[in-house]
């Protein structure tokens, strides 16, 4: 499609989601400028105060990472960032499932607690307004939720733990692979960018892990940011390459947090019928690796944890015996398996039970 004005994207390097889209733009060869976000302007044609928002050259604003991802590859499917093949395809959400819900412990650990990251952090939230106090507002806020979210002195070594294995899983793989699912981009790379971008790549402490442990992975980021014009695309026939189990298996760690945050989900709504979904519902206990943890849940969880069951869920027989056998043992199963009594969808950007 040729545009006849740019994009507009309402985003920053210092948050988590923009750093999600951005790689798609050149990826997709498209024309967008990447603003300071106008919150104002972003309430009044969202509704919500969240960024990244696309503003497209027809007058629309696209909220939420996941349905710009969706926008995008509907208004410019070449090239693909989604597969069509099942494994590759499920496989894809799962990683994007990871990135978007899981991969917040170790951003949020990394960049709140160590004081030399969150020094910078502070510096960066005034990058583009220049508005020191309003940016030292806004990280407060942060400061003060990230035990909501999980991360606290007790779960810290397991967050840490995770996040090694996770970068030593990832060199094994880029080593051999330019990206996830081969040798282009795809939906699963983006969703992985959201912790790796703005806080694991960007922030003082976990940067100084990147480039001394894992810069199979810092290469990887910049390809994402700049991707190659030579892409070979996915492996042929649907395959995983071998290094990629090891990945999926230390996500999985996450996925104990995600069941539960289902149940929970499922039983509020239950317990609640046709109120209106708060974002979110109390919090949650559950166990990450050897630590036991607990965070705010969050019904957009549940949004999230659809993607990869719908595209399971649209396999034949054939295919999803195939999808099994490729992902036994890797921790994703019982995810997989998981079958959620309510669906959440957005209406006019926010969350509401839809059955
Ligand atoms: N699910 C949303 C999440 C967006 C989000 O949480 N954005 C953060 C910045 S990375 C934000 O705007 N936070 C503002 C706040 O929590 O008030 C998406 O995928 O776009």
């Amino acid at each position: 499609m040729q545009q006849s004005s740019p994009y507009l994207y309402h985003g920053a390097d210092v948050s988590y989601f923009s750093g999600k889209v951005r790689p798609a733009f050149p990826q997709k060869n498209l024309w967008v400028r990447e603003v300071v976000p106008n919150i104002k302007e972003i309430l009044a044609r969202t509704g919500v105060a969240f960024i990244p928002v696309l503003m497209t050259p027809e007058g629309e604003a696209w909220q939420d990472t996941s349905e710009i991802l969706d926008r995008l590859e509907a208004a410019h499917p070449e090239p693909p960032l989604y597969p069509r093949s099942p494994l590759q395809r499920v496989v894809a959400y799962l990683i994007e499932l990871y990135g978007d819900e899981v991969g917040l412990l170790p951003a949020m650990h990394y960049r709140w607690s160590f004081e030399e990251s969150e020094r910078k952090a502070r510096v960066d939230f005034a990058l583009g307004s220049g508005n020191l106090a309003a940016a030292n507002q806004f990280a407060d806020r942060m400061t003060q939720g990230k035990n909501m979210l999980g991360v606290s002195d007790a779960t810290a070594p397991a967050i840490e733990a995770h996040t090694r294995q996770l970068l030593d899983a990832l060199c094994d793989h880029y080593e051999g692979h330019r990206f996830l699912l081969g040798d282009s981009m795809s939906l699963a790379d983006c969703g992985l960018m959201g912790p790796f971008y703005g806080h694991l790549f960007r922030d003082a402490v976990p940067q100084r892990l990147l480039m001394q442990t894992a810069f199979q992975v810092c290469c990887w980021i910049e390809r994402m940011n700049r991707p190659p014009l030579d892409q070979k695309g996915w492996l042929p026939d649907d395959a995983l390459a071998g290094t990629l189990p090891p990945v999926l298996e230390v996500m999985a760690e996450g996925v104990p947090m995600l069941l539960e945050a289902v149940a929970r989900i499922d039983a509020w709504i239950d317990a609640n019928p046709g109120a209106d979904l708060p974002r979110a519902i109390g919090m949650l206990s559950t166990t990450f690796r050897d630590a036991e943890l607990s965070c705010m849940c969050r019904p957009y969880t549940l949004f999230m944890v659809q993607r990869p069951l719908a595209a399971y869920a649209a396999l034949d027989d054939v295919e999803r015996a195939r999808v099994d056998a490729a992902l036994t043992g890797t921790g994703w199963e019982p995810l997989l398996a998981c079958a959620p009594r309510h669906r959440v969808v957005k209406r006019g950007n926010v969350l509401v039970v839809d059955g």
